[in-house]
Order: C-alpha cells, then structure tokens, then sequence
C-alpha cells in the first residue's frame, strides 16, 4: 500500500457537514420507494410531484482496501412514509465478517440491526452514543424525532457494501409512529 498523507475533516456537529467539503450522496424517496412497508403511500407522494430528500451522506473519499478506515456522516431529514419514520436503504456489509461504529450527532433516531440466521436488534441514538454494529449484523438508521438525525461512521476500508439482500427481504423489524406513539413492530412482509 501507498503511504498517504495524514489529513483531517472538521464536521459540524449539528449537520454533518464535512469542511473542507466532501463528496455527497443523496438518496430521495424514489431511490428507495418499495423499500418502505408503506409502498402505495409512497407511490401516492411520489404521483403528486414531492419526491423528497431522506437523507444525505457526507463521504471521505479513501481506497475501499484493507488497512483503510472509511469514515463518513450521515444525515437523515425527519419525516414519515405512511407510518414509517424516514430511513436509510441498510445493507450488510459484502464481507460479512467487518462491523461498524456510529456515533450520534444530533437528533435521534434508532439504529436497526438484523443477522442472516435470525436475530434482530433495535438500539436508541441520541447525540453521544456510540453504536456498535458486529461482523455480521445488516444495519439500517431510522430518524425518529422532529430534527434532522445525524450520525457519523466508522468501518473497515475493505467491508464492501450489499444493498441487494436488504432490498430482496427488507428487515423483520419496522420502526413506525402509532396513535402517536414509536413502536418497533415486526414487519408483516418479511418470511
Ligand atoms: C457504511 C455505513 C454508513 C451508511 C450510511 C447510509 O458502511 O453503514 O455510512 O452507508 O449511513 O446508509 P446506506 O444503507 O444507504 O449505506
Ligand atoms: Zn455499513
């Protein structure tokens, strides 16, 4: 491996924001519509014309390979689709043996966890928690407050990324607002 110069990223604690500025991923509704439980409430949003952001992730760009630690923000806009609260796609990571740490920023939200042979996890962030998500365990993010939630990451430069599983399956558990209530329910379409 080369040897890379040292460098730093202010974040700004309340939005993410990385200085100096970073690339950007942002993910609207109609990236990830029938990953909502709620599809046809999505669909209905997206058929009036609103296709808004949920959320956006502010990247380091560093060599996905061993040895490397990528690091990013992320920030998810406060909202729901139907009765579920806005969300990040999740995904496991391609080497499933690589785990993740997230530290809350501002705001709050959930951080849901799920593993290939059946268990499930649901953990609250506020601002100062240190999460940790285990080799193994898919991981989605979940903002649950009024603010916009914002979390920054930590992982292994050669974990990978799998979205499709998570698409195919979706996650057993559902993080949704109820009689004005969160509740972390089952999801009725996961077998
Ligand atoms: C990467 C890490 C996070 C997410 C980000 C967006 O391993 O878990 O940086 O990429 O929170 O979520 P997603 O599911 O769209 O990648
Ligand atoms: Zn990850």
């Amino acid at each position: 491996m080369e040897i890379m110069q040292p460098f730093k990223t202010e974040v700004d604690l309340q939005t993410g924001v990385f200085s100096p500025t970073r690339d950007i991923i942002t993910r609207k509704l109609s990236n990830m519509a029938t990953m909502y439980a709620d599809v046809e409430a999505a669909q209905a949003l997206l058929d009036s014309g609103d296709d808004p952001i949920i959320y956006e992730v502010h990247v380091t760009e560093l060599p996905e390979v061993e040895g490397h630690i990528l690091h990013c923000t992320t920030k998810i806009y406060p909202g729901k689709i139907g009765d579920e609260y806005f969300m990040t796609k999740g995904h496991y990571h391609a080497q499933r043996d690589q785990g993740e740490v997230y530290v809350g920023l501002s705001g709050e939200g959930y951080l849901v966890m799920q593993t290939e042979s059946g268990e499930s996890s649901a953990i609250a962030m506020k601002p100062g928690t240190a999460a940790y998500v285990p080799p193994y365990w898919a991981h989605r993010t979940i903002n649950t407050g009024s603010e916009p939630f914002v979390f920054f990451a930590a992982w292994a430069g050669e974990a990978g990324h799998d979205y499709g599983t998570i698409e195919r399956d979706g996650f057993r558990q559902l993080i949704v607002e109820k009689d004005g209530h969160l509740q972390v329910i089952d999801n009725p379409k996961y077998d």
